[in-house]
């Protein structure tokens, strides 16, 4: 018997949809300061039930654990310009009282085989529901720009070869994980100059007439995100 889907993944909606206004609160918080952000984007989702079922017949998951089992059903990804900011969020992260950590998986530096890099948090979360509390899971990937492209753009191709790649494809995609991994230690090395150039330029662009800096928006539109 199929269980009631759209019951079960309330307060993963929830979930996702409150996370999405606390990581996105700390990028404004930075930008409130005038210090370096270390969060970029932040976006998110529920794991669509088709994805589901797919999984837990993949991963052979009993549906009776599939609340422990399967940690990705509440989805939260932050984008950061540095490889350094990746582990500045971590460590927001494991200091707040409403997320606790329960697994970490590092593969910034420790990446796949197939030349994916990302780090992963899993972290227990409550929500408030009706009924009274409910802790679920949730898992948050914090990943530069640079890795997001190349994780954006492989996923993508799996649509087309859902078996595996041609050694082809699969050899240039590699090479292409590097590449991306070489631009992120560039930028890295430059680190400083880039954002003293930053700082300087959100102070230039703010003036005590503006009554709105677009950077401190709710939303993370994508012209606020650029510098
Ligand atoms: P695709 O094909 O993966 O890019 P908002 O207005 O921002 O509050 P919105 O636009 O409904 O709400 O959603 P948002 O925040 O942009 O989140 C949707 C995106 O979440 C997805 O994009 C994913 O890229 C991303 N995402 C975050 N975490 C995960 C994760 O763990 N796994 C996966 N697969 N995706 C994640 P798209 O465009 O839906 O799909
Ligand atoms: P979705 O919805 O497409 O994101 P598990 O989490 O149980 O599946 P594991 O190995 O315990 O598996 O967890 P892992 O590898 O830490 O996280 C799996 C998720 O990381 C995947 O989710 C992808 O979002 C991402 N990921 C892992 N490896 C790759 C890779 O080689 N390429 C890309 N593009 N993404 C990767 P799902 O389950 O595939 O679902």
């Amino acid at each position: 018997m199929d269980r009631d889907w759209p019951t079960f993944l309330l307060p993963y909606e929830q979930a996702v949809n409150e996370l999405k206004i606390k990581l996105r609160a700390l990028r404004k918080e930075f930008l409130e300061k005038g210090e370096h952000t270390p969060i970029e984007f932040v976006t998110g989702r529920v794991k669509p039930v088709a994805s589901i079922k797919e999984k837990m017949h993949r991963r052979v998951i009993d549906p009776a654990l599939l609340e422990e089992d399967m940690q990705d059903i509440a989805g939260l990804r932050v984008q950061c310009q540095f490889v350094e900011d990746i582990y500045d969020v971590v460590a927001l992260i494991r200091e707040r009282s409403d997320m606790h950590v329960v697994e970490e998986r590092d593969y910034v530096k420790n990446d796949k085989p197939s030349g994916y890099r990302s780090y992963h948090v899993v972290i227990e979360y409550s929500v408030q529901m009706a009924e009274g509390e409910k802790k679920i899971l949730a898992e948050i990937q914090i990943r530069t720009l640079a890795m997001n492209f190349w994780a954006t753009i492989e996923h993508s191709l799996s649509y087309k070869y859902p078996k595996a790649f041609p050694e082809e494809i699969n050899d240039r995609l590699k090479r292409a994980a590097e590449a991306a991994f070489m631009l992120d230690k560039e930028m890295s090395a430059i680190r400083e100059e880039i954002q003293d150039a930053q700082t300087m330029y959100r102070r230039g662009q703010q003036s005590p007439d503006d009554p709105e800096d677009p950077d401190t928006g709710d939303e993370n539109t994508h012209e606020d995100r650029n510098i």
